[in-house]
């Protein structure tokens, strides 16, 4: 705990020195920046006000909050959100914020495909809220006659093979490409037909979300002249960071692969 807690405190740190510094070496920039963007005259009173609080008011204007405020970020400039004074404490403010140390995905993730679907109940669902998570990942439509019905079979089967701890964390994920037909409604009434618990996750696009998705995971759909699918057949098993680190074809054999893939996301 304590550990986490000093890290962005040390981080921060770092990034004020880097600021002194870089206002140290270029005076000017700060008062050009301004001009640019038409800041009246006298709001770097904001900065003065900053300033004096950590009292010494006589310290060199650019490196006055660097140098007080390591320590304590946030007491520095915090009501500032509008014109901030350029040289004094832009940047902490988005370092400080935790949330965008949880959103650095990794290179290979999935998540970094910022789609949104709907769920069956009317929940809106980013991709990147499966994070944390193993994920087996399968496209399909709920009209499907042959293939997708036979897949979810299969994924019930691992469902079901998986140890009581991994199945509880293990979410199944179906997305929906027939964007036309598959409403919440209709995905509601598949869940309840097919008896998918509430580890699995029916999700509906809007058509460039589904288009980006599979065209992700290699996944090719097309609609026919009977408002049926072609598509193939392919399912997905991501690691907690939406690194795919599986992928079964086709809709015979796999599931021992499928299921050690699973397995092995620790
Ligand atoms: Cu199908």
């Amino acid at each position: 705990m304590f550990g986490s807690d000093l890290l962005p405190i040390m981080k921060n740190a770092a990034v004020l020195i880097a600021l002194f510094l870089v206002a140290a070496s270029v005076p000017n920039v700060g008062a050009s920046l301004d001009d640019a963007r038409g800041r009246p005259q006298g709001t770097p009173l904001q900065e003065k006000a900053c300033c004096a609080a950590t009292e010494k008011p006589a310290a060199p204007k650019d490196a006055c909050c660097a140098a007080k405020s390591a320590p304590k970020p946030a007491a520095c400039c915090p009501a500032t959100p509008a014109p901030a004074p350029k040289a004094c404490c832009p940047a902490p403010a988005k370092t400080e914020n935790p949330e965008s140390e949880t959103e650095n995905y990794t290179k290979e993730s999935l998540y970094q495909l910022e789609v949104t679907f709907t769920d069956d109940t009317g929940k809106t669902v980013a991709l990147g809220d499966l994070r944390g998570r193993p994920v087996v990942l399968n496209m399909f439509f709920a009209s499907c006659g042959y293939a997708c019905p036979l897949t979810v079979t299969d994924l019930l089967a691992i469902q079901e093979r998986l140890p009581a701890a991994q199945r509880a964390q293990t979410l199944f994920v179906l997305v929906s490409f027939d964007i036309a037909r598959d409403t919440t409604e209709v995905l509601a009434k598949y869940r309840a037909q097919r008896a998918l618990d509430g580890q699995w996750v029916l999700l509906r696009g809007p058509d460039d979300s589904v288009r980006e998705l599979a065209a992700l995971l290699g996944v090719k759909y097309k609609q026919e002249a009977d408002g049926m699918f072609s598509h193939s057949n392919l399912v997905t098993i991501l690691n907690r960071e939406g690194e795919i680190v599986h992928q079964r074809q086709g809709l015979k054999g796999g599931l021992e692969e499928a299921a050690a893939a699973l397995a092995a996301v620790k």
